[in-house]
């Protein structure tokens, strides 16, 4: 079935300069760009999309890391886009992400927690028509 799913470049991302190597990954393997900002996220529009994390103790940092510098919102569009994109995106931990993934190939610890691993990716069909309404009202 086709799916949306929402993709972020994490503000350490966008300050690399990985955009452009992430959209080529995830546009190689197949998947359809159908929306694309680059955008400075608010502590409103984070409380919403991180609302599941509301509370636990890595949140207040990962709110601050998020705003932190803009990030890049995409919605891409395809056949099971949603484990598509999780599988190229690797573990959350970039230290223990397989090599060949996003976070593995590109990402390290850089003393900072596990918070800056250069993407997002919803996890679920829910969760993607959820984000995807937080960061495009109009799509
Ligand atoms: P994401 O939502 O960013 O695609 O990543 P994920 O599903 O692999 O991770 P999730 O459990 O949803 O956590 C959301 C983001 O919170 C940060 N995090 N820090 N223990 C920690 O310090 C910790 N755990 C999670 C990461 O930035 C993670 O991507
Ligand atoms: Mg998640």
């Amino acid at each position: 079935m086709t799916q949306r799913t929402l993709v972020l470049v994490k503000p350490d991302g966008v300050r690399r300069g990985l955009t452009g190597e992430v959209i080529r990954r995830v546009e190689a393997k197949g998947y359809s760009l159908v929306s694309l900002e680059l955008r400075t996220a608010t502590r409103e529009l984070l409380a919403a999309h991180y609302a599941e994390h509301e509370g636990k103790p890595f949140y207040e940092p990962l709110v601050e890391f998020m705003l932190s510098g803009p990030v890049v919102a995409m919605v891409f569009e395809g056949e099971r886009v949603i484990e598509g994109f999780r599988s190229l995106a690797g573990a959350t931990d970039p230290t223990a992400a397989a090599p060949g993934t996003i976070r593995g190939d590109l990402g390290r610890d850089w003393g900072l927690a596990v918070q800056q691993n250069l993407v997002h990716g919803s996890d679920a069909p829910e969760s993607a028509e959820r984000e995807i309404g937080i960061w495009f009202p109009s799509l």
